[in-house]
């Protein structure tokens, strides 16, 4: 029994250093089938003695029913507000007042953090214990969601250490990463459930489910600003320190805390988390700065339940209303149809948004969005803008339904939809000059051919001028016909000459990307070039020759099948080559020699040693696969300094991360 009892308490503490390595630092310790192990055994060791079970343990994650409603819950010392700063003229105002109320010209120290969008929330412990959780409501009264909460990895049960004070209230706000964000939509759109607009929307929903075990399946996580009630010793004289005793109890606080001498250190950091912002994983709508020492903080006091010592400095927002004026559609380079919605010009986070991308027709039905309405738009760093949502409450009368034209707007072909399938497409292929122009486009990108100079206007002109079918007609070009094109000189058209010579000599890889086959991006190109060599035992590849490249499956080789299958396709082909388009020979590599052959790396953050161009190339050569994006396929992650999302996936994942030194290693 005794011995039971000692195997439980070792197997609880095991696990609860995983957890806290794993959801607060962000840096697991062992392997998931470890994890897996040391939970089944005390799981079982606790079945056998269920006398021993405590509420603190890692098992008892999920343990309550669904209840029928959340019980309400008083807070001890209610949950304020922040006042909000828009401008630098703001923050410069209240590091004055702040000055002034303190009778003090000397430089105030404040501590800077991002403002997480979440829900934010009190999580009281009693002798380390966590005994009610509950969100802000009104700030005064809230909702008892211990349960919840308690499934959640990155708050912990139990505070670590001993030196904790008897009560304890934390706070702080709960967030969903946006890795975990888009993955739940994924989800929720296959069990053909609703969307969530944001990642602050799908935290507040998965946070008030009645059923814990909801909220268990939902990648929720917490990071906390400060404390609120307490009873005992806390020896802390400053915000900073009490930040750090939290951290060391266990409690996830922000890694981008720093410290911050007067208003222009302050604005320069509010400058340097903006720059971070779209790289850091989760949704932030600003930052939080607060007077540091805590003898400041009780002399400043509070007016109207906010904090005088304390000041929200917002980003311009993100999201805006606006109304939908019309649908109109857009063909791509493949005659995908896109609907793309006109709206109403509006100022989202500094710039004036007229268009927002719909996606597919499917998308504008799910969300119930009718021309007419208003809608909210969203725009975040360089993503194209995106509607959300619609306001139902504002719809007029004659609010219209959208349908999908039968005929391309362009060329006048059947638009097709394929059974399966949520895009829709032109059927005119390379007759229809709008999927000209865009095959035209990629081909010259920087990426594929390369030719400076060759931008979407002159592409216009010269498909409208009918000087230009096909890529191979560009090789075809006069000076004279180029001269005389609208607003072009005649060093303009030299120039761009000079460029379609000088992309005459190009890579394999680079052309087959430049050809625009269906989801052949660069990587995939480069996988084929390394595999086949040569463009002609490419065109002669069968399917099952394809299916053995990395990267390819049934769905892609189909599209590489059918593109070289296309007589047109060949003859355009035959004719660039014609051209005196050429390649240097590809070098297969025999990929068993090579140490990382059959490796896949994804590389996010900066790294001080190398460019991540380099660092790519050099894994390459190896042998590795470097991908963009983190799958469970993928074998490793390198987390460089400021890691974007992909750092957070890769740990939602349990996959192995790298360090820039343990890349280094592998490389030497
Ligand atoms: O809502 C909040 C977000 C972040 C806060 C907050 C915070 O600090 C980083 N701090 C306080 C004091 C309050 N709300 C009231």
């Amino acid at each position: 029994m005794n011995d039971a009892k000692s195997q439980i308490e070792l197997l609880r503490t095991q696990i609860r250093q995983h957890n806290h390595r794993y959801y607060v630092l962000d840096d697991p310790s062992v392997p998931d089938a470890e994890y897996d192990r040391l939970m089944r055994a005390l799981q079982a060791l606790e079945a056998q003695h269920p006398e021993l079970l405590t509420p603190d343990s890692p098992t008892q994650r999920v343990g309550s029913q669904p209840s029928s409603a959340f019980a309400e819950v008083q807070h001890r010392i209610p949950m304020l507000s922040l006042a909000n700063g828009f401008n630098e003229g703001d923050l410069q105002a209240f590091n004055r007042r702040v000055q002034e109320r303190l009778e003090t010209d000397s430089v105030i120290e404040y501590v800077g953090e991002p403002k997480l969008d979440g829900l934010a929330i009190s999580l009281l412990y009693e002798r380390g214990q966590l005994q009610l959780a509950a969100t802000r409501g009104d700030g005064l009264r809230g909702e008892d969601v211990t349960a919840n909460i308690r499934t959640i990895g990155s708050i912990p049960l139990r505070l670590m250490g001993h030196d904790y004070p008897q009560l304890l209230e934390v706070r702080g706000e709960v967030y969903m990463p946006k890795a975990g964000f888009e993955r739940l939509n994924r989800q929720q759109l296959e069990a053909g459930e609703k969307t969530f607009a944001n990642p602050r929307n799908a935290a507040a929903g998965s946070l008030r489910q009645l059923d814990p075990r909801i909220t268990a399946s939902r990648p929720l996580a917490m990071y906390s600003y400060g404390i609120g009630d307490m009873e005992g010793d806390l020896n802390a004289s400053t915000y900073a320190e009490i930040m750090h005793k939290l951290g060391q109890w266990g409690i996830r606080i922000s890694p981008e805390m720093a410290l911050l001498k007067g208003a222009d250190e302050c604005m320069d950091y509010f400058t340097e988390i903006g720059q971070k912002r779209e790289s850091l994983g989760y949704d932030i709508d600003g930052v939080v700065f607060k007077v540091n020492r805590f003898d400041y903080q009780d002399k400043l006091g509070f007016v109207s339940r906010a904090p005088r010592w304390a000041i929200a400095q917002k980003f311009p927002a993100q999201e805006e209303m606006t109304v939908l004026l019309d649908i109109d559609v857009q063909v791509g380079r493949t005659g995908a149809i896109t609907p793309v919605a006109r709206l109403e010009p509006v100022q989202v986070a500094g710039v004036t948004v007229t268009n927002a991308t719909l996606h597919n027709e499917d998308e504008i039905r799910r969300k119930d969005i009718r021309i007419g309405d208003t809608v909210i738009v969203r725009r975040a760093g360089d993503v194209i803008p995106q509607i959300v949502g619609v306001i139902k409450d504002r719809r007029p009368q004659q609010a219209r339904l959208f349908e999908m034209p039968a005929h391309c707007p362009e060329c006048g072909s059947a638009v097709v939809r394929i059974e399966g399938e949520a895009v829709s497409r032109c059927s005119g292929g390379l007759f229809c000059p709008a999927q000209r122009k865009q095959a035209l486009f990629h081909f010259a990108s920087r990426t594929a051919m390369n030719i400076e100079g060759l931008g979407k206007k002159l592409i216009d002109q010269l498909v409208e001028k009918e000087l230009v079918h096909s890529p191979a007609d560009l090789y075809q070009l006069s000076l004279e016909q180029v001269t005389a094109l609208p607003r072009m000189g005649r060093k303009s058209a030299e120039n761009l000459l000079h460029e379609l010579e000088q992309s005459r000599t190009t890579s394999l890889s680079a052309f087959l990307y430049a050809l625009g086959i269906r989801e052949v991006g660069e990587a995939t190109a480069r996988n084929l070039a390394e595999h086949f060599g040569t463009l002609e035992a490419l065109m002669a590849a069968d399917e099952e020759s394809l299916l053995s490249v990395e990267d390819v499956g049934p769905i892609v080789s189909g599209h590489i099948r059918s593109f070289f299958a296309e007589a047109h396709n060949r003859e355009v082909i035959q004719k660039l080559r014609e051209a005196g388009i050429h390649w240097p020979a590809v070098v297969q590599r025999a990929p068993q020699n090579l140490s990382l052959a059959g490796k896949s790396f994804v590389l996010t953050g900066t790294l001080s040693s190398m460019p991540r161009t380099e660092a790519k190339k050099q894994l390459q050569a190896l042998g590795a696969k470097v991908s963009g994006s983190v799958s469970k396929k993928t074998d490793f992650v390198v987390v460089g300094e400021n890691p974007g999302s992909k750092a957070d996936k890769a740990s939602e994942l349990g996959l192995s991360l790298l360090s820039e030194a343990d890349l280094l290693t592998l490389l030497q």
